[in-house]
Order: C-alpha cells, then structure tokens, then sequence
C-alpha cells in the first residue's frame, strides 16, 4: 500500500494538489527531460493523485523536483487529469501560498524551475502572491477557423507558458449558465485550431466585457482535458497581455484585471523581454487559500487505485 500526502488549495477557485511526500522520484538534470520521464513511466502517479475518484477534471497537481537551473531554489512540474503543463499560473499561487502554510516561505522573492524556464514567484506581506511568467508572445493573429455549427471565428495564437487561441468575438455569454455551449464550442475551436496545424494549442480562451467595473475583461478558458479554468488562468493572462501589447492596447506596466467566468481575479501587468521579438514578461498577481490537508491511500486491491484514465 502507498500513501502520498498533500495539501490542496484554490486559486480563484481553481484546484491545485501539491505532492508533500510519496510522489514518484524523477531522477535529475533538466526539467524538459525529467517532465517527459514522468510521462513515460509515471503516469499511473499522475493519474493516482488528480483523477477520479480521489481529484477530478478541475484539479491540477505540482509535484516538487530538485531544480537544475542556476539560480532556482525549488522546481516544479504541473500536471492535470490528461497530463504534465507547461507552466501553471494559478498552480504556482496555490503552491507558494501552501509553502506559506507549511512554513516553509516567509514573504519575500523565489525562483522556480519548469519544464518550460524559470519562474520567479514573491510572497507578498498580505499573503497574495505574484508570478513573473516565462516570455510570452504572440505567434499568429487573426487567425480565422471554420467551427463546424457555429460559422468563422477569429482570434491569436499565443504562448504564455501553455499555447492558447484566443477568440473574442463568438457570441455567446460567459456565465456559468452558459457553461455547456461553453464548453461544446470552445472544444470544438480547439478542434479546428488544431486541424489548421496548431498542433500545439490546447488551451482555448474566450473574451467578453466583465460586469464587475474594475476588471478590464471576463474570460473563459478550456482547458487540455476538456475542463474549465475556475480561475482567470495565469498562463492564459499572460498569453492576453502579450497580445495586447502586441496590439498596443496596454503600455508597458499599466495593469489589466482579468476576471474569470466565475468572477475571480488576477492583476496582470508586463515589461518588455525583447520588444523586437514581441515579447514580454508577464506578472500576474492572485491570492490562494489552503482547504484541506491529506494522505491519499494507494491500495493495489483496489480497481481504480490509478484512478480512472481515458
Ligand atoms: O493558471 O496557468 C494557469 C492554468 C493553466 C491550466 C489551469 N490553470
């Protein structure tokens, strides 16, 4: 029998698990090559510990590595109910605010590794926490899709840690009544994005005005597992500031609030990278609480100790 112990927590509602012990052992060296070994030979792990019936759609899981960039005190891999992310916004919150929990971290600065660079993160005396994302940018803009049932829709390619297409005119309100339109066209963007050769979107992401005045916009984000982001997606912020600033629509270091379909926020902001390449670098900023501690119990005689896979 194997037992994992973890601390969950919710970022603007979104879940993150983080693996305190128990989790599988990666070996070393570079994050890109230990993501893929996870992959290959632990996905039982990943499964175990996010999916059914001890996790669900929504949950994102961060299993803790040693970190191999100079420089990184901690590194970590995220992972969902289909597989490993690149990079996870939200997760990196949750994970910063449940090392606070633990004790582990007094406000102050960090830097992370990840499969996909290193991210720093600081711990804010009010307990919020900020992000400073890998470089983002815009790969393609305007874009048009044909979405079977549903006519064009246009919208950018863009990299925030996670490929995203972002579409903001489709018609449709972004409210959870609306959640399962919501989903069958956003899966199905996915689709056509997907069969124009953007292989590698896999987070689709929609715009609209928000109700709350002091957000700048409302969106909603489908996930690579067909489940929504609760939160306003830290990866999917960064990929919108990189198109704004590609646009011209934020100056460097004005804020943007983006609220989520379920009325979360997070406070964006960029500096220039390389302004000649188009890219920035992203902050996000959000807050997360810790709501449960747990030891999940792998017990072989059990049909779905691995959890139940696709
Ligand atoms: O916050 O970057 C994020 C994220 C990615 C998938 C779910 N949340």
């Amino acid at each position: 029998m194997k037992k994992i112990r973890v601390l969950d927590s919710h970022t603007g509602g979104e879940p993150t698990r983080l693996v305190l012990e128990g989790g599988p052992d990666l070996g070393i060296g570079p994050l890109e090559e230990r993501v893929a070994r996870f992959r290959a030979e632990f996905d039982a792990y990943r499964s175990a510990i996010v999916n059914e019936p001890r996790g669900s759609d929504t949950v994102v899981g961060a299993l803790l590595v040693p970190p191999h960039r100079a420089g990184c005190d901690l590194g970590v891999i995220f992972f969902n109910n289909v597989g490993p992310l690149g990079m996870c916004g939200h997760g990196t919150i949750g994970l910063v605010a449940s090392l606070a929990h633990l004790g582990r971290l007094t406000p102050g600065r960090i830097k992370l590794d990840t499969p996909v660079g290193a991210v720093g993160a600081e711990l804010h005396l009010d307990g919020s926490v900020s992000v400073e994302n890998v470089p983002s940018y815009r790969k393609a803009h305007g874009l048009q899709v044909d979405v079977p049932g549903h006519g064009t829709a246009v919208g950018d390619v863009a990299w925030g840690g996670n490929w995203f297409f972002l579409v903001g005119e489709h018609g449709l309100r972004l409210e959870l009544a609306a959640l399962e339109a919501l989903t069958e066209f956003t899966w199905r963007v996915r689709q056509a994005i997907n069969a124009q050769g953007f292989l590698e979107v896999d987070h689709v992401e929609l715009f609209a005005p928000s109700p709350n005045p002091a957000a700048h916009s409302r969106n909603f984000v489908l996930c690579p597992g067909k489940a929504y982001d609760r939160s306003p997606c830290g990866t999917g912020t960064s990929a919108k500031l990189a198109c704004l600033a590609a646009d011209g629509k934020l100056a460097e270091g004005e804020t943007w609030i983006q609220e989520s379909v379920i009325g979360s926020t997070f406070t964006g902001r960029y500096r220039w990278h390389d302004r000649a390449k188009g890219e920035i670098s992203p902050t996000i900023t959000g807050s997360a609480h810790v709501c449960a501690e747990a030891t999940l119990i792998l017990d072989e005689r059990d049909p779905f100790c691995w959890g139940i896979r696709a």
